[in-house]
């Protein structure tokens, strides 16, 4: 029993990996096929992107697969970095660069304002799910968002991407700072992941 991921995010692979071990499936990703070609992610929306992606690698592939497009929506920033989360410091920026640029961001926005606003920042995560089997052309979408705050200094070294600067406030920490399980009770992942399981009807 495999799924086939089609994502490069390490990142996403541990977190799928783990979600989909409890059910007795292996995870494979893009680096057990690395021979698939590299999808170009131009829409507009997460959903379309994901679908971009499950088309992309199930058509290469002719197997079912399992494609995520996500990223981190900020208010102040009028919903930025949205699509262009993983490349929001440029094509192929490390999480820390990221970071590093969604903090300036900020700041200067801050700075802009006549009165003091506070750095923390309302945003949320949104994952869109698309699970694809190119021999039938079945394509089933899933959906899952958490809201959180954006903090002014990193905490934590779990998680990956933005979660060291998304502050959760009932948690008191960031999402950096739960463990896998917590995040994916809370996360956007794994909501979006409860969904899809509950669309296929388990
Ligand atoms: P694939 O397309 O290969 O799946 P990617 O990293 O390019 O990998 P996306 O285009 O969906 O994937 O971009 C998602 C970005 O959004 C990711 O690189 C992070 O910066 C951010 N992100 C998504 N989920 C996150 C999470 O759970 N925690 C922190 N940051 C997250």
């Amino acid at each position: 029993p495999v799924i086939i991921v089609a994502t490069k995010n390490k990142g996403k692979v541990r977190e799928f990996a783990h979600a989909f071990a409890r059910i007795g499936k292996e995870v494979k990703s893009m680096y057990d096929y690395p021979n698939v070609p590299d999808v170009v992610e131009d829409g507009t929306t997460f959903a379309e992107n994901a679908w971009k992606k499950a088309k992309t690698v199930g058509d290469a592939l002719g197997l079912p697969v399992l494609a995520d497009d996500s990223g981190l929506c900020v208010d102040l920033l009028d919903g930025a970095p949205g699509v262009y989360s993983a490349r929001y410091a440029g094509e192929g920026a490390a999480d820390g660069e990221n970071n590093e640029k969604l903090l300036s961001e900020l700041e200067s926005r801050k700075l802009g304002e006549d009165t003091e606003q506070p750095l923390l920042s309302p945003a949320r995560f949104v994952c869109s799910l698309v699970l694809y089997d190119p021999a039938t052309e079945e394509k089933l979408e899933a959906y899952g968002t958490v809201e959180g705050f954006i903090t002014s200094e990193t905490a934590g070294c779990g998680g990956f991407g933005y979660d060291p600067l998304f502050y959760l406030p009932s948690y008191e920490k960031t999402m950096a700072e739960l463990s896998m399980d917590q995040k994916q009770a809370i996360s956007h992942r794994g909501a979006a992941l409860r969904d899809l399981m509950s669309k296929l009807g388990g």
